[in-house]
């Protein structure tokens, strides 16, 4: 008789012990970029901290869609972490908008220093009333214009060419305030397009360059380093909000312990896409006036940054640059 309640307890206890989750996971990457691998380092801290109850099932290469419609997956609930760059968010979350706009950062260090701190924590809360629960931030360096036609050294030599940007209405403004034609078009078609010709050129970082191949059939890459809009790690708030605060706490955890593993991979993988590019013959223009780039562009602040708190915002980043000696708060 006593035995009973004892026995159901040891059942029940051994059922949740047994029940585990694998979170759907996406990355439009393939599995050896610093993204991919910096997730699978988060499922595996995640393994370990909870003894195998929590992990995730990673799928790379865009196998579960490109940015812009994984994104509302997620938001619906069908893929519960998604890593994106910043930009296709720019039209669900307006405050991701800052971290894209042009030449907003002085260098590498200065956004890490932003997305590290306050303005950073700022931003990934604003995701929230949206459906995403913003866990951390990954690096993607600087992105800079490459092309099949010409090299680039000043914005009159993009005149009139194609160039293929993100699902984001800031790049498009940026890349029409350059002087060329922007085409919108999801990462995964751009290789083709460059082949076929049906675009001129795209703009990317160096590893992305590299890992797509784009090296092989753009070969003028010019140094803009136009934006440095980073990557997120977004979780559908529809499956956070099922798990207990205990979970939550250690997903956070898990995904900010994979930051600096990532930076690290990021680092070597830079220097890595940028020899292979230049042994392949690349015509890369590494020092260009950003100048006339930079007064180009300037029109798109005030197109985007409409509200006080989005000015607010871009002028707490520019207060933090090292230039204008700030500290990121
Ligand atoms: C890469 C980024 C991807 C995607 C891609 C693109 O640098 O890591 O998330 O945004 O650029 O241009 O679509």
């Amino acid at each position: 008789m006593r035995l009973l309640p004892a026995l159901l307890l040891l059942s029940i206890s051994s059922l949740a012990a047994a029940e585990t989750t694998e979170f759907r996971t996406t990355d439009v990457h393939p599995p050896d970029y610093p993204t991919v691998r910096a997730l699978k380092y988060m499922s595996d801290y995640l393994e370990e901290a909870t003894g195998g109850r929590l992990s995730m099932k990673i799928y790379s290469g865009g196998q579960l869609g490109e940015e812009k419609d994984s994104l509302e997956i997620t938001i619906f609930g069908g893929i519960d972490i998604n890593r994106v760059n910043m930009s296709p968010l720019n039209s669900i979350v307006p405050e991701t908008l800052v971290l894209g706009m042009p030449f907003i950062f002085d260098s590498v260090d200065h956004m890490r220093s932003v997305v590290d701190g306050p303005i950073g924590d700022d931003i990934l809360a604003a995701l929230e009333p949206h459906g995403l629960v913003g866990l951390a931030y990954y690096d993607s360096g600087a992105r800079s214009f490459y092309n099949v036609v010409r090299p680039v050294r000043s914005p009159a030599d993009l005149d009139g060419m194609k160039i293929r940007v993100m699902n984001s209405e800031l790049f498009v403004e940026m890349v029409a305030a350059l002087g060329a034609n922007p085409t919108p078009m999801r990462f995964g078609e751009v290789y083709e397009s460059l082949v076929l010709g049906t675009i001129d050129g795209s703009e990317n970082n160096w590893p992305s360059y590299e890992s797509t191949r784009h090296f092989e059939v753009a070969g003028f890459y010019t140094r803009t380093e136009h934006s440095m809009a980073p990557e997120v790690l977004v979780m559908s708030k529809r499956r956070w909000d099922k798990l207990s605060a205990a979970d939550q706490a250690i997903v956070r955890e898990a995904a900010r312990a994979s930051v600096p593993y990532m930076r690290e991979l990021w680092d070597a993988r830079v220097s890595r896409s940028r020899e292979k590019i230049l042994a392949h013959g690349v015509e890369v223009i590494e020092t260009v006036d950003k100048t006339p780039f930079r007064e180009a562009v300037a029109s798109v602040y005030d197109i985007f940054l409409t509200t006080p708190e989005l000015r607010a915002l871009a002028q707490r980043i520019r207060e933090s640059s090292p230039a204008a000696g700030g500290d990121s708060s």
